[in-house]
């Protein structure tokens, strides 16, 4: 339809390029997973069969996507970092945002009998899985490691708060307010006193998963050989196809500290 006179309606439509040089987050999130969780009886505080899943999601679109280098999840959400020389679909928003979210939510549903047996394997058109996303633009790697820390402390707090609270109700007998009440205006370590005088819990040995979420990063192998070569240069085109072509390795493990990202100096080039 080259050239009709229709064409010129294509002159209204406006494309956000993201700022350059610049990190890209994009972070997906379930929509309504508050009522889609109850829907489907998922575990409570944390249902391992949807954080796996949520796993194989992420995975699925890792391997789809090579630019993301690392990726973070907890709870419905997931959050996938581009580099700063990303060109994926020329910096463009909404082709960024809509093909992650809409991927992630195509995986999810698609493999969502693997992980849940009747009655719930059968999704109901009324509640079906479906994700929404953001794209945020960092200019430093400093603001890249806050992030992934603000992430992972979400996880910890909402879990440490989880636990405590779903104990209250289902071995303490409270109910859901009156937990609530129970623990208005407690700290950490008030939490982490409930759990092992009234229910014999030490929180440190609750599953990792559990408490820091999870980690997918491309592990490059031969990187630490010539970390200090590469480093002090540029991530050479070389390197980076090689990036791209990396294993995916799963982790839940911590983020916050320098460790994780000392071992893996080229995720923040
Ligand atoms: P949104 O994101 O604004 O559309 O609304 P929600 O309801 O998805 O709210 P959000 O994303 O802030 O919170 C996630 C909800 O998902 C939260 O109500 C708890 C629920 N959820 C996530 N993972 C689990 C789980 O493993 N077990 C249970 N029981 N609930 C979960
Ligand atoms: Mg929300
Ligand atoms: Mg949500
Ligand atoms: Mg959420
Ligand atoms: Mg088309």
């Amino acid at each position: 339809m080259a050239n009709s006179r229709f064409e010129y309606v294509k002159n209204f439509e406006r494309e956000n390029y993201l700022l350059p040089d610049t990190y890209i987050v994009v972070r997906v999130d379930g929509r309504g997973f508050h009522k889609f969780s109850d829907e489907y009886n998922f575990e409570k505080p944390n249902d391992l069969r949807a954080l796996n899943l949520m796993n194989k999601a992420a995975i699925s679109l890792m391997k789809e996507i090579p630019e993301i280098v690392v990726a973070y999840g907890d709870s419905d959400e997931y959050s996938f970092l581009l580099r700063k020389d990303c060109e994926l679909f020329e910096r463009r928003e909404a082709k960024l945002i809509t093909t992650f979210s809409s991927s992630f939510s195509s995986y999810y549903q698609f493999y969502w009998a693997e992980f849940f047996v009747e009655p719930e394997s059968i999704l109901k058109p009324y509640r079906l899985p479906t994700f929404d996303a953001r794209a945020v633009c960092y200019p430093n790697s400093g603001k890249i490691r806050d992030y992934f820390s603000w992430r992972q402390v979400d996880c910890h707090i909402n879990n440490l708060y989880n636990t405590v609270f779903w104990n209250l109700v289902s071995k303490g007998n409270l109910t859901p307010e009156q937990a609530e009440n129970r623990l208005i205006g407690t700290l950490a370590s008030d939490k982490n006193e409930i759990l092992f005088k009234e229910f014999a819990i030490n929180y440190n040995n609750e599953p990792e998963i559990f408490k820091k979420g999870t980690v997918i990063v491309r592990e490059l192998s031969n990187w630490k050989n010539d970390q200090e070569k590469v480093i002090n240069t540029e991530l050479t085109k070389k390197n980076l196809k090689n990036l791209k072509k990396a294993d995916l390795k799963l982790y839940h493990t911590d983020i916050i500290n320098d460790t994780f990202w000392q071992e893996r100096p080229y995720l923040l080039i």
